[in-house]
């Protein structure tokens, strides 16, 4: 019976909607779960969340997608595991923390330790510029200098927009962006 109603969804989902896997990487603190729990509709999750220390992955629908979302933690080496798995993946999202410009350095390591990695040449990136609710959140043009987005312009199709957990819509823009390269 359950291989039946597995059978069921599956075709039900491949015929509404375009599955798809997103990768969501950046260094520790930056608000990887948090966005994941808020995409997820487990908000009550978000308040009082310890850096996870092992993969998790959620799913959920946005549109048309049905999307399978995998945050990898932000410790060290977690973009390793993240590129074993991504050739599976058809976009990855990297959120950077603006408000707190003494890690911009970390992030931008890391950013170019995913991106200069071959595997990654053909997937679409969404830079989530995330906390820009606080006051001490940096304008976008110095987060991308700082972050050394602009130096992969040319190389990958990557897209940048200010968010915060504080308000939804801001993180929806960042799907509807993917919405529209993936299909
Ligand atoms: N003010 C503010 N705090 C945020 C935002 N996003 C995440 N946080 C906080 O940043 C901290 C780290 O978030 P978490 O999701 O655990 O980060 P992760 O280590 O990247 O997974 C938590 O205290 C969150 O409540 C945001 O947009 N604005
Ligand atoms: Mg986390």
């Amino acid at each position: 019976m359950g291989a039946l109603i597995s059978y069921f969804h599956n075709v039900y989902e491949n015929f509404f909607y375009i599955r798809c896997r997103i990768g969501i990487c950046g260094i520790s603190n930056v608000g990887k779960t948090s966005i994941l729990y808020l995409l997820t509709k487990e908000e009550e999750k978000i308040y009082g969340l310890m850096p996870n220390i092992h993969p998790i992955y959620a799913e959920f629908y946005y549109n048309s997608l049905a999307m399978k979302l995998h945050d990898y933690g932000g410790r060290y080496n977690s973009h390793m595991m993240m590129l074993d798995c991504v050739q599976d993946f058809d976009a990855l999202i990297f959120v950077v923390d603006i408000s707190d410009r003494a890690m911009f350095d970390e992030s931008r390591r890391e950013l170019a330790k995913i991106l200069e990695h071959p595997l990654t040449d053909r997937l679409p990136i969404v830079v989530m510029a995330n906390k820009k609710d606080l006051a001490s959140a940096c304008p976008l043009n110095e987060v991308i200098e700082a972050v050394g987005i602009e130096k992969f312009t040319k190389s990958h199709n990557i897209h940048v927009i200010s968010t915060t957990i504080r308000k939804k819509e801001t993180i929806f823009e960042a799907l509807q962006w993917l919405e529209k390269i993936i299909h």
